[in-house]
């Protein structure tokens, strides 16, 4: 007999179902769909802010394949999808779509320099998107979806600059880059269904 739906507490997503035939004291039994769940690779350290793991925010568009690209690079310990850069406080997917919030879709990560340099992470984004298309990124167009760095400090300002310009003076476009070079403003982590999105999808399969 099922005796109510088990909801998150945050998101109010649907866990599974709570039934009244289980073990003493309670007597409930909780049945949790396995898609609430996130599996973890062993060893790997998730939503802890640790000594010595510094942060890194990037826009590169839509922000479900960028937090999948960057999740896959070792030394990345967590990421978040939201928003950032923009003019407006708690934006919504919904707002942020429409193009008048200036956010744009970006993902945070936590990471561990000893394994991976903030270097290789500008390297790894520049790979993972055109940062040459303005305002757009293939078919997803608006400011929403523009090439940005949002730097936490001057190094790695420093960093993104001289990425940039070696980028350009490097003749593998044949346009200028167009990414922005902006310091970290407030990260709006976006809706619950925006995170991890394609490992959820891939679970659905
Ligand atoms: N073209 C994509 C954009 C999603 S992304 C989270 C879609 O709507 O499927 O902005």
């Amino acid at each position: 007999m099922v005796r109510t739906e088990a909801r998150c507490a945050v998101c109010d997503s649907h866990l599974g179902h709570v039934f009244e035939d289980g073990p003493a004291p309670t007597r409930r039994h909780f049945c949790i769909n396995s898609i609430a769940l996130d599996y973890k690779p062993a060893g790997r350290v998730e939503e802890t802010k640790k000594e010595g793991t510094e942060t890194a925010v990037f826009a590169a568009g839509c922000f479900w394949g960028v937090e999948d690209k960057f999740r896959k690079i070792k030394g990345v310990l967590s990421t978040r999808a939201g928003y950032s850069g923009g003019h407006t406080k708690d934006p919504t997917y919904q707002k942020v779509c429409s193009d008048t919030t200036g956010h744009a879709e970006s993902v945070e990560l936590v990471f561990d320099p000893k394994v991976v340099s903030y270097a290789e992470l500008l390297d790894a984004f520049f790979r993972f998107h055109d940062p040459t298309q303005v305002n757009r990124q293939g078919p997803d167009v608006g400011t929403q979806y523009r090439s940005a760095v949002f730097y936490q400090d001057e190094a790695q300002k420093e960093a993104a600059l001289k990425a940039i310009a070696k980028l350009n003076a490097s003749g593998q476009y044949d346009r200028p880059v167009a990414t922005q070079v902006l310091p970290a403003s407030e990260f709006y982590q976006a809706e619950e269904y925006h995170q991890k999105y394609y490992e959820k999808l891939g679970k659905r399969k």
